[in-house]
């Protein structure tokens, strides 16, 4: 289905490109691409041959470049807590998709920009990506996600220094922080994170989305817990075709032949 500021592209191996497009704004989200990219994620949700996601931005020149800053400013505090409300959840579909999403930042990266790359579970950045979350500098704080995720993938002390100063930082630093996990020259990003993609999609299907369930999961609940999720997983996996395929070609010393059952 065509959207104004979304472009959804799928390969025909198990990739799908999801393209913010709103370039005379620099990708900066406003209501109408809100709404486009949940009507986007409906589609993707209930796509059998999904195995990765990729979102990107289109342009040279950013990812995306926050929320529209026209829009935040007629906010009241009723309309800007669910204004906030209603882009976290958007951005949660997006984090429990069941397969997994890559961000491939190919520009700015600004407050709702990089969140929604933290939202995603990988991030490859292009080595002119600039990210931050300058939304003190508005006189707003993050409020789709960032002082939430940023602390757990960075840690508090390095997420609160970016937070509490609106600071952007620059490619290379973004990968010290590990704010991404690789850094790729513009031009060979789309290739880095196609070729990532291929890596995933070469293990078990059914491992991968475990995987990725085991960590979402254990993120949120106590160390005790998320053992025993994994355990749990775990054993699931161990009743799968897949496992018996990956230990077998192991063993017999050829590339395994996963069907994801
Ligand atoms: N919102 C609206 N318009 C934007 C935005 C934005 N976030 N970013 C860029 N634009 C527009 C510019 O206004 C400009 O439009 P025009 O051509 O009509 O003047 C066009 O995009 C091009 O931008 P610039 O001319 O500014 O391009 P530069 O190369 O000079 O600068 C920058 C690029 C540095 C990226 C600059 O555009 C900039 O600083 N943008 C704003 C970045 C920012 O502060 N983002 C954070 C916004 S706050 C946020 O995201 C909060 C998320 C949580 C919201 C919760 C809601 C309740």
């Amino acid at each position: 289905m065509p959207y104004d500021h979304v472009k959804l592209e799928r390969t025909d191996w198990g990739l799908a490109w999801l393209t913010i497009s709103r370039p005379q704004a620099l990708n900066a989200l406003n209501r109408q691409v809100l709404a486009d990219l949940d009507a986007a994620l409906d589609e993707i949700a209930t796509d059998p041959y999904l195995g990765v996601l990729a979102v990107t931005g289109d342009g040279e020149k950013a990812f995306v470049a926050g929320a529209d800053i026209g829009e935040i400013k007629e906010l009241d505090a009723l309309s800007g807590r669910d204004f906030a409300r209603r882009g976290q959840a958007l951005y949660d579909r997006l984090a429990d998709l069941p397969v997994p999403v890559i961000a491939a930042v190919n520009g700015y990266a600004l407050g709702g920009g990089t969140e929604l790359a933290l939202a995603c579970h990988l991030r490859v950045a292009s080595e002119k990506a600039v990210l931050g979350l300058p939304e003190v500098t508005l006189g707003v704080i993050p409020g789709y996600g960032g002082t939430q995720r940023l602390p757990r993938l960075i840690g508090p002390g390095r997420a609160l220094e970016l937070i509490l100063t609106g600071r952007q930082v620059k490619a290379p630093e973004a990968l010290a922080l590990g704010l991404v996990n690789r850094m790729v020259p513009p031009e060979e990003l789309r290739q880095a994170v196609e070729d990532l993609a291929r890596t995933i999609l070469a293990r078990g299907p059914l491992a991968v989305r475990a995987a990725l369930e085991a960590v979402r999961g254990g993120m949120q609940c106590s160390l005790a817990e998320g053992l025993r999720l994994e355990a749990q997983l775990f054993g699931l996996l161990c009743a799968s075709e897949d496992m018996a395929e990956g230990t077998a070609a192991f063993l017999e010393k050829r590339k395994a032949d996963f069907k994801g059952r």
